[in-house]
């Protein structure tokens, strides 16, 4: 089944129409590799950056390119864009909520250059531009579930993993993948200050074993919402990883080192009996501080949009489940 890409325009109650916006389209345009003359975008009625769905050539080209996939969840259910940008964990920004999205608006993200290496037959640099054009881009609304006991559905564009592992030709004895997040301390004011940043040894990195790596589930996203990252949420390409805990998910990624050994994690480095390597979602394992049975699901900020549900084994994803089949999920958290 197609998600047909219509479906976003239910979500028009919460787009916006201003300057950055315009922008936005812009920059997926032209990240796609539009050729057009883009003179279209000069009528107010297409400022709308979702209006994608109509017949002229521009928007018949972005259909055709971000190439959709089946929907987990209904849009009715869909987190907020204003909310899914506004309220985030970007602690090289800042440790609170609103700090990301006010701190992080002048992160420059061109030129960008994403390493792939260690133990792969064929290393691999990519650009900017490749982020967006060496694999076909696809959409899916993924739930995300922090480990504070929060979540959203969010809609976002991008490619498996496993692709850009596939490219890269992993060799026998890699086992595991090291990601790496930029850093920047000129950039990011987290990782100038100690205070700032909650005491993280920077650069943030995170880990997978080459199965979950492997599995369809793990994307590699370079939009939401139709349009390119902002820098808040992790611009110009961060992991989504529905089945574990957001911070697994890291943002602004630099390098991918495909490994031997199990790498370090930031989290776990920071507190390692409350954050584990896999950090798959389980309502069954409490964090030390605070029960991980149910979640707030965040879809908008009006009290009718907080909703307190249970919180699902794997977050509901229960086809990465054989992955773990022979592991204590209370000893590897
Ligand atoms: N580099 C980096 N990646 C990160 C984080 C971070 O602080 N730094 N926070 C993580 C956490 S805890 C969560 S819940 C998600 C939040 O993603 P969002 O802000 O796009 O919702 O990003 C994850 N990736
Ligand atoms: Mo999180």
């Amino acid at each position: 089944m197609r998600l047909k890409f219509n479906k976003y325009q239910a979500i028009k109650e919460h787009d916006i129409t201003d300057e950055s916006v315009w922008q936005n389209r812009r920059t997926v345009l032209k990240a796609l590799g539009y050729a057009g003359t883009m003179s279209i975008l000069s009528t107010s009625a297409k400022a709308n950056p979702l209006n994608w769905f109509s017949d002229d050539e521009e928007s018949q080209f972005v259909q055709k390119k971000l190439n959709a996939r089946p929907a987990t969840e209904q849009s009715a259910t869909m987190t907020k864009e204003s909310v899914a940008t506004r309220y985030n964990n970007f602690y090289e920004f800042g440790t609170s909520k609103e700090d990301p999205a006010k701190n992080a608006q002048s992160f420059s993200v061109e030129p960008w250059t994403l390493q792939i290496d260690g133990l792969v037959e064929n290393p691999i640099t990519l650009d900017y531009d490749d982020l967006f054009n060496k694999f076909a881009l696809e959409e899916r609304i993924y739930r995300l579930r922090c480990v504070e006991a929060w979540s959203m559905v969010i809609p976002w564009i991008g490619f498996p993993l496993a692709s850009l592992i596939k490219l890269a030709k992993p060799l026998s004895s890699a086992k595991y993948l090291a990601f790496e997040t930029l850093h920047d301390p000129n950039q990011m004011p987290g990782q100038r200050s100690r205070f700032v940043g909650g005491g993280i040894d920077y650069p943030y990195v995170e880990g997978l074993r080459m199965d979950e790596a492997m599995h369809d589930l793990s994307f590699m996203t370079v939009g939401m919402y139709g349009k390119t990252l902002p820098p808040q949420n992790g611009a110009p390409i961060r992991l989504a990883l529905p089945w574990k805990y957001g911070f697994k998910s890291i943002k602004s990624i630099v390098r991918i080192r495909l490994t031997d050994k199990q790498p370090p994690t930031t989290w776990n480095i920071l507190a390692p009996s409350e954050y584990g390597f896999y950090a798959n979602v389980n309502p069954n394992v409490d964090h030390p501080r605070w029960s991980q049975a149910r979640e707030r699901r965040i879809i908008g900020t009006g009290l009718r949009e907080q909703e307190r549900i249970d919180t699902l084994p794997f977050n509901g994803y229960t086809e990465v489940a054989h992955l773990y089949k022979n592991m204590d999920l209370t000893t590897y958290y």
